[in-house]
């Protein structure tokens, strides 16, 4: 397998850091999006859409999206299990999953790329703003969600720890200060940037 990646984007960065976390060994492929290679000819043959992260598969198929990479590598490898072990757990790690990256990670990219785009995508302060907007209520619950808990859903890292940290990293990437006042978060986050998995 290979996983076709760029440093610091968002969404490669959560499926680098689980593959790290899990200490699982897949060649990575470097595709610069500041060069606009995501939408060369080779890689739209790997990827309609012309995003990234990819994951090339053993009989030259791929998979495109980053959750669904996630998963597909979870089944392959659960060991060590960062999904999630009974149902329950399972829909509660999703659950959060989900939450962190529709209120979080996607907020911190529009509003990045409405306000400061690396990529020179042109202001737009209205969405801007609302996404700013609704950012706090999200921060206030993960905040309370991580409690005193060294990972988001407790003692040990999930999938869930992935997004966030991708979210956060690529905020603090692009100068968006926003964990700061929320204590258990900036915790969280001071501490898991750390670790090896989250070394860009
Ligand atoms: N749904 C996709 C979204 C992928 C995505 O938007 N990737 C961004 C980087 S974080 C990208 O490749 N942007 C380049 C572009 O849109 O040209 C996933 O989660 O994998």
């Amino acid at each position: 397998m290979k996983l076709y990646y760029f440093p610091y984007a968002p969404n490669p960065t959560k499926v680098r850091t689980y593959i790290a976390e899990k200490g699982i060994e897949i060649e990575q492929v470097l595709v610069n999006i500041r060069e606009d290679e995501q939408k060369s000819e080779a890689h739209l043959q790997r990827n309609p859409t012309g995003t990234l992260p990819v994951l090339e598969l053993n009989d030259g198929k791929y998979l495109t999206e980053s959750l669904t990479i996630i998963e597909y590598l979870e089944e392959l490898y659960p060991t060590p299990n960062m999904i999630g072990s009974t149902p329950i757990d399972r829909a509660n790690v999703r659950e959060a999953e989900r939450q962190i990256e529709h209120e979080i990670l996607l907020r911190v990219i529009r509003i990045v790329h409405t306000t400061n785009s690396p990529l020179g995508f042109p202001e737009n302060p209205a969405i801007a703003e609302n996404e700013l907007n609704h950012l706090p209520d999200a921060l206030a619950r993960t905040d309370k969600l991580i409690s005193g808990n060294p990972f988001v859903m407790g003692q040990k890292p999930t999938i869930v720890d992935c997004t966030l940290f991708s979210a956060l990293f690529f905020a603090e990437l692009c100068e968006l200060d926003i964990c700061l006042e929320y204590k258990n978060l900036a915790r969280w986050y001071e501490s898991f940037k750390q670790r090896p998995s989250a070394q860009p």
